[in-house]
Formats: structure tokens, sequence, C-alpha cells
């Protein structure tokens, strides 16, 4: 195999780029190494095509997929890294430098894009038919790095140097109607490569692009912009991802790459069900179950009934029928602002056929309340298309058969709470499936040191594939030989992620310190402003208490703010002002540290995850869905620094509450709480929280003049504090104690740690994607024999 991926390297080297290895620069190595990888892996991928082809098979349609790198996990995955390192040596190549080299696959902004792309891995682990849509977007997530401590964004161009991990299906290219153009959607293959396994999912993303590049009667009669017009127009919709993970934005341009998408990806589908099935349809959904990753693809439903009824004839309450046997929708928000509403008039500008499918879905679902004796009121309240709007999540409950939640949370408050309504009309519809993560990510290559110890202690690697076995690691949990070991690997991930944040960041870490971590998307609900106002309060008493016995702590941040989401950008100032102010302070001495550090993304979440001492997820109770970095960090081994939201809650039902540290107003505290809230209060009863919230607006801070601290301090303040942080602030305070009094006993420590990455199990992504083949798609695991 090693001198077989040599020659085929050294091939590629030549016929890319016309030089030898010795010659070659990292990124080139890394393109070579890739596409010789890929020629091993062809012939897998074809017969697990023909083999998933016979049976049934389900869809992921998802709007983004935050893939990160590849190479590394491919080489994991396929059992070759450790062939791949020597090979590399004996080249006198670091396989880390080429590892680095690959720019992150960013088609996504957080957890809804993550959850996606794990699923895709352990679909192939499991040997679940499960084929990913989605968009190639020439650019990713905007790149973020601080000037003067704000932050500022740059385009991600990572396809300059090519993308080694796809194939252009050219012949497989389809057209996608406009009202007003006609673009082709080319398919992109990357293939899934199942861990230890001969089957090779897909995941499949369209680029648009125009029928004609250019325009050539234009260009020769000098119309040179005019020439390439349409091709730009065209290029337009696959050209960025919306950089927003929450709010609605009625952008024209969004609504034209979700209807690209599920237009692309219908007719994909339904033009393999015609060449294996023929022009039969009353089995479709005997062969194929599409599931909505939220309601971003939730046009795919009337597109599959605009194909059924215009071009193949069918009648319309037919193709509905037909629909509603095929679609499912998973939820992944509390927060209304994040439902989704188009406003009629842009679709009828872009799509009027979709609009009147869209009407008579309506037409026909009030029918079925009236009939079920709901009232004129009621029914109002479940309208699809209402006050000039469709209602996308109304749209996919109504039609889909299934719709779940993504923790036993946030199922919980959907079913009683938020839709509420709908589970009352179709209480058979409603399931949970707590999310996962995959293990061979977030701990096989993230975290090796780790993996080879668990190896060595349950004698084998199966656990990689059944996550569960970890459980069997609790017997050693006295030992103290193991704990020890444990312990010192995860000192050696902290000096690893110290020496990185050195040469990126230029902050020098102490790795005996807590590493106390929060990783994820800036916003108000999820607190990192509490975090802040915490460390700053820290900071005060330490400069007043030159005594206070705490061990010590550096405070790590990492998050992208939207670019037009003020307050998260103020936040995020503000936050680097106080690492200035503490890092710099010599009577401090480094006692505390704070650290921002810049773009994060899924490559340097590989190297937080496994140093990470403490696990902050901190979100209001009842506003974080599930939450998925949390379960990173605890199969990683630390412990949880959270309020009983999301998937905390199982976090914690599984390794125990004495093992983590909880804070917070619970969800029902605050539903009782509800309007008699006056945030106020706190501030003036509250030395400690006073002091913190006036350094906002006294004069502490530098904020050059932007108004940017006084709006935060407005939001705590003057608009009623609605996350709650002054509420849970001195709570918050507690916890920390807590935590330093544990840390302190280095045994009690380990031990707490231990146990959190030994209860992991349940929360490997495999077990989710196994529930959604039995409990909702009703697709079997299929093993590619050929
Ligand atoms: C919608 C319309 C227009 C533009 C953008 C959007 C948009 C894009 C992304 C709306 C929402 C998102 C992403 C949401 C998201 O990441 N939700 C998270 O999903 C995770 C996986 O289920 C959960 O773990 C998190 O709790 C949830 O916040």
């Amino acid at each position: 195999m090693k001198n077989e991926l040599k020659v085929s390297m050294e091939r590629q080297l030549k016929i890319k780029y016309g030089v030898s290895i010795e010659e070659a620069s990292k990124g080139e190595i890394f393109s070579s190494l890739s596409s010789a990888l890929m020629e091993t892996i062809i012939d897998n991928w074809n017969n697990t095509n023909k083999i998933y082809s016979k049976g049934k098979q389900a869809y992921y349609l998802s709007a983004e997929y935050l893939m990160g790198r590849a190479l590394g996990n491919n080489l994991i995955n396929l059992g070759l890294y450790e062939e791949v390192s020597d090979l590399l040596k004996e080249l006198n190549i670091d396989i880390n430098e080429i590892e680095e080299a690959e720019e992150d696959a960013a088609l996504g902004n957080g957890g809804l894009g993550r959850l996606a792309a794990c699923f895709m891995d352990s679909a192939a682990a499991m040997e679940v038919p499960l084929r990913g849509y989605g968009i190639r977007y020439s650019n990713g997530l905007f790149k973020q790095y601080f000037k003067d401590g704000f932050q500022e964004e740059c385009a991600d161009n990572w396809l300059t140097y090519g993308d080694p991990w796809s194939i252009r299906r050219e012949r497989e290219t389809v057209k996608v109607k406009f009202k007003d153009m006609e673009v082709k959607a080319v398919p992109y293959d990357t293939p899934i490569i199942g861990y230890d396994s001969k089957n090779i999912n897909t995941l499949r993303l369209w680029k648009c692009e125009a029928l004609e590049s250019f325009d050539f009667h234009a260009f020769n009669s000098g119309k040179y912009a005019k020439a390439v017009e349409l091709k730009n127009k065209a290029d337009d919709i696959s050209r960025v991802l919306y950089p927003n993970d929450d709010m609605r934005q009625g952008k024209l341009l969004r609504l034209k790459q979700q209807y690209f998408l599920v237009s692309a990806s219908v007719q994909d589908i339904i033009r393999s069900h015609v060449k294996l099935h023929g022009e039969n349809f009353e089995n479709l959904s005997e062969y194929h179950a599409i599931q909505l990753n939220d309601t971003h693809p939730v046009l795919a439903i009337p597109e599959l009934i605009r194909i059924l009824v215009d071009d193949y004839k069918l009648k319309f309450d037919n193709a509905l029928k037909i629909a509603k046997g095929v679609f499912a929708y998973t939820n992944h928000t509390i927060l209304a602002e994040a439902l989704e509403k188009w406003d009629n008039k842009l679709i009828v500008a872009l799509f009027p056929r979709i609009m009147q499918i869209i009407k008579m879905i309506d037409t026909r679902f009030i029918n079925e309340l009236k009939r079920k004796g709901y009232s004129k009121e009621e029914i109002e309240e479940f309208r699809i298309v209402k006050d000039g709007v469709s209602r996308m999540a109304n749209l996919a409950i109504a039609v889909g058969f299934a719709v779940n939640g993504v923790a036993k949370l946030h199922t919980d408050i959907l079913k009683d709470i938020e839709l509420n309504n709908w589970y009352k009309l179709y209480p058979e519809k409603f399931q949970n499936k707590t999310n996962g993560i995959t293990p061979r990510r977030w701990l096989r290559l993230c975290n090796r040191e780790l993996s080879h110890f668990i190896t060595e202690l349950l004698g084998d690697e199966s656990w990689v594939k059944d996550l569960s076995k970890l459980k069997e690691l609790e017997k050693f949990i006295n030992e103290e030989e193991i704990l020890k070991k444990f312990m010192m690997i995860k000192h050696t991930k902290k000096e690893q992620l110290a020496k990185y944040i050195k040469e990126t960041e230029g902050v020098e870490l102490d790795p005996s310190s807590i590493f106390d971590i929060q990783i994820k998307r800036l916003h108000e609900y999820k607190r990192q402003l509490l975090n802040t106002l915490y460390v700053l309060d820290l900071y005060f008493r330490l400069k007043e208490d030159k005594n206070l016995d705490i061990p010590k702590t550096t405070f790590i941040y990492g998050a992208k703010a939207f670019p037009g989401y003020r307050r998260a950008k103020a936040i995020v100032k503000f936050t680097n002002e106080v690492a200035k102010l503490i890092n710099n302070d010599k009577e401090i001495d480094g006692k505390i540290k704070v650290v921002f550090v810049e773009n994060y993304r899924v490559s340097y979440a590989e190297k937080l995850f496994p140093a990470a001492d403490l696990s902050k997820q901190i979100s209001t109770a009842g506003k974080e869905a599930s939450g998925t970095g949390n379960m990173k960090f605890m199969l990683n081994g630390a412990p949880t620094f959270g309020t009983m939201d999301g998937a905390n809650v199982e976090i914690v039902r599984e390794s125990g509450e004495e093992n983590n540290f909880i804070f917070g107003l619970t969800v029902e505290e605050i539903e009782e709480m509800r309007g008699n809230y006056n945030s106020k209060e706190y501030y003036e009863n509250n030395a400690s929280i006073k002091r913190v919230v006036d350094s906002l607006i006294d004069g502490t801070f530098d904020d050059g003049n932007t108004g940017l601290f006084e709006d935060l301090y407005n939001s705590l303040i003057e608009e009623g504090d609605g996350y709650l942080l002054l509420a849970d602030f001195e709570s918050f305070k507690k916890a920390e104690d807590r935590v330093f009094e544990a840390y302190k006993d280095e045994k009690r420590w380990a031990k707490m740690a231990f146990k959190n990455m030994c209860n992991a199990g349940m929360f490997s992504s495999d077990r989710t994607i196994l529930e959604y083949s039995k409990e909702i798609w009703n697709i079997k695991q299929t093993k590619n024999t050929l």
C-alpha cells in the first residue's frame, strides 16, 4: 500500500504541478496525497452506490455542511493514518504540517451544519444508505480577525487551490427554472468514507452555473459587461453562505439558494427513481425518505408536488398524498425569530407555480382541520399562508410524516409549549432524536493520545464504532495509575494547545492552569457576556484581596459574530478589552488570563476540545435546543459548567450531577417568573453586579466612541436583561467557587473528568443516526459486499 501510494502521489505531482516530491510545497503534497487516496477508493464508492440503489435510501437535505478538513479524518477511517504518517516521515515530511495545509470546508455556520457533517460520517460508518444534498458555496463562512479588539471579516476562498476531495459530475447536471432565468445545477460529489468499512457514502453539493457561460453576440458587439452578466447572475446563487445562524432574513438571494438546492436535489431523486422503478410514484415512499434539516429546504415539498403534477401528470391530491409519505422535518430552534416566513410576493416573483402549490396545500389542510371540527379561529394559527407570508415550519409539519426535536428537553418544550397546538393535532408525528457527535473526528482523530490509551485499556479499537463500550472503563475509576496517565494526556493536549495559541495569537498560556473554555457562535442567549462579567468580577476581587486563594485559571473564548449583529460584536470587543486589562496587569501576574482566539472553526475546535478542563455551556435555560460542543468536551474528559438546558440535561443525567457544575434558573423557574423579573433590583442590591455592569459606562473600558458598551449596559439595565444574566450571576459565581474547590483536589478532579468520558457513549452520532434510520426513515443497514 505504502509504495503504491507513493507512486500514485509522484504521478499526481507530475501531472498537476510538474514537480517531484522533493520540490513540492506542503499544499501540493496535500493535494497529490488526497488525489492518490481518491484513486484507491473509487471502486468501493461505485459499488456502494450500486448496492444502495437496490433498497430504500434516505436523503439529508441541508443548506449547511460544516465539514472542516478531510485528509486526517479520511486516513483514520481508512485505517491508513499510521502508514501514511510513516511514508511521509521517510520522505522527511511531517504529516501534521500536511494536514495543516488543507483549508477547512466551512460550508456551515455552527451546530446545525456540523451536525449534518457528523451524520454523514456516522451513516457511512454504520453502513446506512444516506446521501447528503447541499450547496457548494464558492465562499464558506467568513474568516474572522481582530483589529484593535473589534471583529473584522474577510472572504473565505476555500477553493483557491481546488478541492481534491470532490468530483464534478458534469453528466448529472440538472436545470433549475426561476421565473426570470434558468440555470444549471452541477453536482460535485465528495466520498464519505465509512470507518473500518467498505461502504463509501456520498455528499452531493450543487454548484450554480449559467446555461451559456458567456454571450458571444454581446461580446462581438462590444458589450463586454453584458456578455458575462448572465454568468454572474447564475454564479451569485451559490456564491456565498449566509453568515446568519438565527434570524430570518427575508433576502431574495437566500430564497433563490433554497429553491436551487431543493429543485436540483428532488429532480435528482426522481430521476433515479424513474430509472430504477419506472414512472410509478405510488411506491415513492417505499424507496425514498427525505429529511429536512430545519426549515431551510422545506420548499422541497411543493417542488416534489410540482414535478409529479406538471411533469408526470399526477392529480394534485395524489401527489400531495405521496409527498406526505416522504418528508420528515427536524426543528433546531426555540427562538421565535428563527422560524422562517417568506413574503408571498417574493415567492411569486421567483417561482409563481410554487406559490400556487403552497396555496393548494394550505386549502386542503384547512379542509382537513374543518373536518376534524376545528373552529375558524383555531384554524388561523395553523395556516401555512397567512398575512401575506408563507410559514415554512407550518408547511413542514402539515405535510411531513415526522417532526423531531434535537434533545429531550427541546422536544418536550416543542410538545408542551412552542408547538403544543400541533402536538395536539398530530401527536403521532412528534419524536425526539437527541443529537450526537462522531467519535472518529472528535476523539479518534483529534485526541490520538487518549484514543490509544482507551484502546490499551479495552484491548481493541471496537469502541470507535461502539462508543457505549467506554462505560466499561468505569471499573478503573479508583486506579490511581490509570487516572494519572489520563491526566498526563490532558496535560499533553494542553501543552500542544498552548504552543499553538502562542504561535497564532501571540499569547503565552500556562498549561498547568485550569483551561476554562467557551467556544460556540456568538449570541446573546449563549451568554458569553455573563462569562466575561464574571471574569471581570474575579479580577476586581483579586485586586482587592491579594490572598484570594484560587487555582491559576485561563479563560478561553472562540466565537464568530454575525457581521450585522451589533450587540454580538460589542461582546467580542468588550471581552477583548477585559482580556487586555487583565493580561497586562503586573499585579495579577498571570493568576488569571483571558484569550479570545481568532477565527474559531472546526480545525481549531479539534485542538481546543481535547485541551479543556472545563466545558462552559451557560445559555439561558430553554434557549439552546441541544448543543453539540458540550458533547465534544465530555467525550474528551471535561466536566460541564452549565445550565439545565438542551442536552446538558442528558449529559448530567449520564455522568452524574456531582461530576458537573450546574447553576442558574431552570426552565420551570423562568416560566414562573415571567413578567416579574426586574434586572435593576439585582443591579442595585448586589455590589459585584453593580461594579461590573457600571464598568460598561464609567470609562473603565474604551470602545472607540462607538457606543457599543453603552448598548450592552442598556440591554442589561434599560431593556430588562431578556436573557437573565443578572438573575443567574450569583449562582454562576458560586458554581465557579465549586470548580476551584474541586480542582484543588487533584484526585477528585481526575475522577470527575474520567467519569464524564466513560459516560459519553450515548452521545455518539452513530446512536443518533441508527435511531433516525429505524424510527423515522425505515431503512436498513446495508453492507457493501462487492
Ligand atoms: C435562516 C434563514 C436565513 C438565513 C439563515 C438562516 C439560518 C441559518 C443557520 C438559521 C439557523 C441556522 C442554524 C441554526 C443552528 O445551528 N442551530 C443549532 O442546531 C444545533 C444542532 O441541532 C443545536 O445543537 C443547537 O442548540 C442549535 O442552536
